[in-house]
């Protein structure tokens, strides 16, 4: 199938739904027989990047690894699917900088910490707030909002069917599928 590859950047705090809408979207995609592959914590923070914690410096070089491998992906032609907390504006912005015009789609993975306390699917949330758990995104340490991502996704507020299906809209209407 025919497909213009890119990168979908999904930026949110832990617990806000990145990876659930990653890998819908990568299965969306796949049976739509459009190559697609999901970088996330669990295959690149256990391996490539197994070197680095949360400082600011770790998180920064964390992104740039990242970015390095969703360029290699996007090369040989897949809709590459970054799932990361990138934090830093910053951070984002070198990101968005490296690809050329249009092939960089931040996604903001839009979600209250309140909620994603109340989910804390790994307990993380609570380790934070005991101290257990320092420099922790959205609780001791910062998370910087996008003022123009391509999208927002707001978990708290819609199912992800219709996440999933806003992801497709916009990828048909910009000339990615
Ligand atoms: C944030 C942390 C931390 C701290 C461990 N702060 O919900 P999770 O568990 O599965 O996803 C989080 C993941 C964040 O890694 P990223 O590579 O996405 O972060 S960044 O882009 O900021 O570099 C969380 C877990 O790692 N985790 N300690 N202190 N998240």
């Amino acid at each position: 199938n025919q497909h213009k590859s890119c990168v979908i950047w999904l930026t949110g705090l832990s617990a806000s739904g990145k990876s659930t809408l990653a890998n819908e979207l990568d299965k969306y995609l796949y049976n739509q027989s459009i190559r697609s592959y999901v970088l996330d914590g669990d295959n690149v923070r256990h391996g490539l990047n197994k070197d680095l914690g949360f400082s600011p410096e770790d998180r920064k070089e964390n992104i740039r690894r990242i970015c390095e491998v969703a360029q290699l992906f996007v090369d040989a032609g897949l809709i590459t699917i970054a799932a990361f907390i990138s934090p830093y504006l910053e951070d984002r912005k070198t990101v968005r900088a490296m690809f050329p015009l249009g092939e960089f789609i931040e996604v903001y993975v839009k979600c209250s910490v309140e909620e994603c306390e109340r989910r804390d699917p790994k307990g993380l949330y609570k380790m934070a707030r005991t101290n257990q758990l320092k420099e922790f995104t959205g609780i001791s340490a910062p998370y910087e909002i996008s003022e123009n991502p391509e999208l927002t996704i707001e978990t708290d507020k819609q199912s992800v069917e219709s996440s999933i299906l806003q992801l497709a809209e916009y990828l048909k209407t910009h000339g990615y599928l």
